[in-house]
């Protein structure tokens, strides 16, 4: 029998007698199709309906256009929320890019070295999905991490210091823009595509322990293609784990557009026999409503589920692309004057009379000051020693390391400090 999730174009009978069956299996279904919209300010409520406390909910409705379903029953075009979380995401979104511009701006001043990747114009995904979640889920994504690690609660002093090589950084100024990792996210990773089998992995634990939680296992258009990719997707079918494969598809892999290094560019129909979702991944709530019914999927035991965040990133792959020779202007233009996250919020906030305009100018001001009084107390932050101590620190936890580690050359080994062994206290000691 034939799944019911096998592409239609290879489970149509091929009857070989003629050429013109052969033709018609190819030839395109006329279908009335709904693409997503990457219109940030599509969602609808009545502003009569907004309560006027902070914390009441309310309902809004998100456009018809917010999703796309493969093998899927879509999700409900509603979302509840209130006053107080909108302006919530508001703020984080600003921030997320406020700091985003001081890394721009280090990195232009040579104060930060190595990689470095920007997520500027995809803030709401990092948002929307944070507001969707619980503390308890886990995230793991590619190199693109700063809002992420922001997000799931990394501080903003504690993510530039890390830019910036400080031993306050929130991998010890050890691993730079790529590696990043506070509790709930397991980075940061450079590898194209390697985290998305660590993400399975990551669910696996959970089922195996017996715990609730999703883990959102993050990669881009470009990396949709590694081989691993599609092995996390058998074994988490397999497996029935609690996954939501997600893909940023911001349009291009470094310099290459998607449609260039994609045969099936619909990234949420690559799980073939894991349903998906494409969603509007420039709305903020279309992107909470897909995390939270992604989540109670997951937890209900359905097994994995395949997302395509459809979304743009303004600037270049990383610092040393200035992203213009593969795209026109005119295109980054039209994305950020009339897709924008932010501005397309804040047009929804400002149209349901949920905060003034002098209401949001303070929230803007609010996340700046924040974010610029962060990032000037990491840039005061002593560099580290260029010392083996400092260098070698870190490799091992505190405590567990050998007795030493080797260099090129037996000079070069290095012994670490002898440490009074740890002898545990009894009971009656304590
Ligand atoms: C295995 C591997 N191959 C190639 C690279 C070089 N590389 C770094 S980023 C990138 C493009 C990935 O694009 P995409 O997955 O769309 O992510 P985006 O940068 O758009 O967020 C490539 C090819 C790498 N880091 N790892
Ligand atoms: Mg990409």
């Amino acid at each position: 029998m034939l799944s019911k999730f096998a592409p239609r174009a290879f489970t149509a009978p091929v009857r070989y007698n003629a050429g013109a069956p052969l033709r018609a299996a190819f030839r395109p279904v006329m279908v009335a199709r709904r693409t997503v919209t990457t219109d940030a300010a599509s969602s609808h409520a009545d502003k009569e309906d907004v309560p006027d406390s902070d914390d009441a909910p309310f309902q809004v409705k998100l456009s018809d256009e917010a999703f796309e379903t493969y093998e899927l029953d879509p999700p409900a075009y509603t979302l509840d929320t209130t006053k107080g979380e909108l302006k919530k995401m508001y703020y984080d979104m600003v921030a997320v890019r406020r700091m985003e511009m001081a890394a721009d701006r280090l990195y232009k001043e040579k104060k930060v070295r190595g990689f470095c990747h920007l997520c500027t114009g995809q803030e709401a995904v990092a948002v929307g999905i944070e507001h969707g979640i619980e503390k308890t889920d886990h995230i793991i994504t590619a190199y693109r991490c700063h809002g992420f690690a922001m997000m799931r609660g990394g501080s903003v002093r504690s993510i530039i210091g890390e830019l910036l090589g400080r031993r306050e950084g929130i991998a010890h100024g050890k691993g730079g823009s790529m590696h990043m990792f506070s509790t709930g996210f397991y980075g940061g990773n450079g590898i194209v595509g390697a985290q998305v089998p660590v993400g399975a992995g990551i669910g696996f634990a959970d089922q195996y322990l017996g715990k609730s939680s999703v883990t959102l296992s993050l990669y881009g258009d470009g990396a949709s293609n590694q081989g691993q990719v599609f092995e996390a997707f058998n074994m988490a079918k397999l497996w029935n784990l609690p996954v939501i494969f997600a893909c940023e598809n911001n349009k291009y892999g470094m310099g290459t557009a998607s449609a260039r290094s994609s045969a099936l560019p619909e990234y949420y129909k690559r799980g073939q026999f894991i349903p998906g979702l494409k969603i509007n991944g420039m709305d903020v709530l279309a992107v909470k409503a897909a995390a939270e019914f992604g989540k109670q999927w997951c937890a209900a035991g359905k097994g994995p589920l395949v997302y395509e965040f459809v979304t743009y990133r303004y600037g270049g792959h990383s610092m040393s692309d200035p992203g213009t020779t593969y795209r026109t202007r005119e295109e980054i233009q039209r994305m950020r004057s009339t897709n924008d996250p932010i501005a397309g919020l804040k047009l929804k906030i400002l149209e349901w009379e949920v905060a003034s305009e002098e209401e949001l100018k303070a929230i803007d001001r609010k996340a700046r000051e924040h974010v610029d009084e962060e990032v000037a107390a990491a840039e005061a932050m002593e560099a580290p020693h260029a010392t083996q101590e400092v260098l070698y620190e870190d490799i091992y936890v505190k405590g567990s390391e050998p007795e030493f580690l080797r260099g090129r050359t037996p000079e070069e080994n290095f012994y670490y400090p002898e440490r009074p062994v740890q002898v545990p206290k009894s009971p009656a000691q304590t």
